[in-house]
């Protein structure tokens, strides 16, 4: 072996057995920053020049291959050489280049091990173009060479979706060659030995298979069904089934395309919402602060919400007891999760192994005694003040002193339920959104008396509960449900000044809402907001304008889907404007003296948008959110706001 050559700050090469080792160490990610495409393309140029190099073997430093394209590159001028012309280089090298896929290749990574001509991986590696989750679609090959590679079909899948295959399906596919039994570098290496001298197999000379066109078409309009008035997935299904034509016409429509996709508002939309998903756990004043051990989680009330919770903390490898009033409603609970777990084992999230090692970790009881080992413990019973204070008084009486407490509460006050405890700075809430094993967002309430290293714990519990945590402090319904009332009233505000709820439900799939608010509301049931609204009666300020119609549709028990009547009827399930309804909005219109006018798809669009971003402000300037991309967020991933369009905070900019 002799001295390493640097080719820059990022690549540095060593020579082993004839075959020139690059290595890529660009750190967190190694991504295809302008450091690392100009030492990867001196690389390349030395290689071919020096008569005793035989072959070359690209990996990275860390656990990451290349984690692609670097992000913040993108919207400053482009720097030589371009990502695509590293890539011809490497594919049209006279000698064998191999892949050593020591991690994550994605994105421009993947481009890269596509353009060499073998491709050998660990076995934790994994690879995907993920491009249309940031607006855009892969921009170096990868919508040219994939379908070469494994089919028009195939590609379909995993560009569309973004998704990452592991090692197994990506060997299976053909992404990979070979997953490498003993150490990584050592097999791509004498693969390139084994390579040297021979006809090489450059991808993109492969001819792709054309006989899967109906399977092309069904794909095809399945994606661009679900794309909700996003640009990228459509351009890059043109992209993919257009690629049986000259590889140099795919690249540059492709290339073109990438560029003006990166320039779009989709796609800074998606890019801030990638970056504000990093920045989330970021609490001012917690730098340095150590979260509290945790190995031992107790959850109380094992409902719906509470086994979903368990299923979380059971895949994040906690020991978990469950606390429910008595042994037959603690076993219910018990079949509850142990269910949510096959259904794990069945759709193969599980193995048999994981599934067994997660049921050993589970026990139920009635008895508060037996969450004493517990250090955390969080509760997730009826949303009632009383039920909750009287449930963490019996805990302080068996559980350490510096175990955490954290209720699940929606509504509730943290801090009332805090102070009535023995050692209010070790409560705080920990809002799971339903179902809680499925859905991401974690709203990590800060009471006013939670020392940070208890908020610090609630984050560090999320992270390996695979949530996404933002932090919100103590207000009615915290971030999301503070501004989904907002919405909800605007809304409700329009009906009376002359908007229908099909007309309002249709403005805002327009917009990219999975579902119109109103049809949300039948699924979810009127019943619930129509309590808190009757709680809140008395102290409702007559001022306030208040709109009634809910009121009215509740007392007639039209309660929504589940009572076959709601904003909508529902004849045989299927959601049906109801011309009683109508008339009941018409009523109150005429009974408040409004005389109704029409209302454009963007004119509501517009009305719903200020009105959360009214609220968004108002939460910052409480304290209540830390940053507007955190209210985005929780926007995004609790209440269906599309992501393309970057969350309500960010759409005003
Ligand atoms: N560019 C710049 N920074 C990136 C980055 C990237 N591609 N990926 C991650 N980071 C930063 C991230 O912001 C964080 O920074 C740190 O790295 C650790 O990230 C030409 C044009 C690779 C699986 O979409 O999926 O290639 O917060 O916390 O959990 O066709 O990062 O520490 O300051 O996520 O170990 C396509 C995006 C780009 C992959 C690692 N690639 N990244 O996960 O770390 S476009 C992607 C990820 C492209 C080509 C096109 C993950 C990861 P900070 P992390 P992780």
């Amino acid at each position: 072996m002799n001295d390493a050559i640097e080719f820059s700050s990022t690549v540095s090469a060593m020579t082993r057995g004839g075959i020139l080792v690059v290595t890529i160490d660009n750190a967190p990610v190694n991504a295809t920053s302008a450091d690392v495409r100009s030492g990867l393309e001196k690389a390349l140029v030395h290689a071919e020049a020096t008569a005793d190099v035989a072959g070359v073997v690209i990996t990275g430093a860390g656990k990451t291959f290349i984690g692609g394209a670097d992000i913040r590159e993108f919207g400053k001028p482009a720097i030589e050489p371009t990502l695509p012309a590293v890539i011809e280089k490497i594919e049209k090298l006279s000698k064998p280049v191999v892949a050593a896929l020591n991690g994550a290749a994605l994105g421009g990574g993947l481009e890269v091990a596509l353009a060499c001509h073998y491709r050998v991986a660990s076995s934790t590696a994994q690879v995907g173009l993920p491009e249309v989750k940031l607006g855009i679609v892969p921009g170096a090959g990868g919508t040219q060479r994939l379908p070469r590679l494994i089919g028009i079909p195939a590609a379909l899948d995993l560009i569309i979706s973004g998704r990452s295959a592991k090692t197994d399906e990506a060997l299976s596919l053909g992404i990979i060659d070979e997953i490498a039994k003993a150490d990584l570098v050592e097999t791509a290496i004498s693969a390139a030995q084994k390579l040297s001298g021979k006809q090489l197999r450059r991808t993109g000379e492969l001819s792709i298979a054309t006989n899967e066109a109906a399977e092309i078409e069904r794909a095809a309009a399945r994606i661009l069904g679900r794309a909700r008035g996003q640009k990228a997935p459509a351009e890059a299904v043109r992209l993919i089934t257009s690629s049986n034509r000259p590889l140099a016409e795919g690249l540059a429509d492709e290339r073109a395309t990438f560029l003006t996709l990166r320039d779009s508002r989709e796609a800074a939309a998606l890019r801030y919402v990638f970056f504000a998903e990093r920045e989330s756990s970021r609490v001012e004043g917690l730098e340095g602060i150590e979260p509290r051990p945790v190995k031992t989680i107790g959850i109380c009330g094992l409902g719906l919400m509470g086994s979903g919770i368990a299923v979380a903390a059971l895949a994040a490898g906690y020991t978990v007891i469950g606390l429910d009033q008595t042994v037959e409603i603690a076993e219910k609970g018990r079949e509850c999760i142990v269910g949510l777990l096959e259904r794990n084992l069945a759709s193969g999230r599980l193995d048999q192994d994981g599934f067994e090692a997660q049921k050993a970790r589970l026990s139920v009881t009635a008895s508060d005694a037996d969450l004493a080992p517990c250090d955390l413990v969080i509760e997730a019973v009826f949303d009632d003040l009383d039920i909750k204070i009287d449930l963490f008084l019996r805990l302080d009486k068996v559980i350490r002193p510096d175990a955490v407490l954290a209720t699940n509460t929606s509504y509730l006050n943290p801090d009332e339920i805090a102070a009535a405890t023995a050692y209010p700075e070790r409560v705080l809430g920990m809002h799971f959104f339903s179902p809680a094993h499925v859905m991401r967002l974690l709203e990590i309430v800060r009471c006013a008396r939670t020392a940070p290293d208890v908020l610090a714990t609630g984050l560090a519990v999320a992270k390996t509960f695979k949530k996404l945590p933002v932090v919100t402090g103590v207000t009615e319904g915290f971030i999301g449900n503070r501004i989904f009332s907002a919405y909800r009233r605007e809304a409700e505000f329009l009906l009376e000044d002359g908007a229908l709820p099909h007309e309002i439900d249709a403005a805002l799939e327009d917009y990219g809402f999975p579902m119109g608010l109103f049809a949300v509301y039948d699924m979810a049931g009127l019943e619930i907001a129509w309590a808190r609204r009757k709680r809140q009666a008395a102290a409702r300020d007559p001022a306030t304008r208040y709109v009634g119609i809910a009121d009215t549709l509740c007392e007639m028990g039209r309660f929504g889907q589940k009572a076959g009547r709601g904003w909508y009827a529902y004849p045989d399930g299927k959601r049906t404007i109801d011309p009683d309804v109508t008339a009941i909005i018409e009523t109150a219109r005429a009974q408040k003296g409004i005389t109704p006018r029409a209302f454009p798809k963007s004119e509501i669009q517009e009305r719903m948008l200020k009105a959360m971003a009214a609220e968004g402000e108002a939460l910052l300037a409480e304290g209540i959110a830390a940053r507007p991309s955190d209210i985005d967020l929780v926007m995004i991933n609790g209440y269906g706001f599309p992501a393309h369009k970057g969350g309500p905070m960010f759409a005003r900019t």
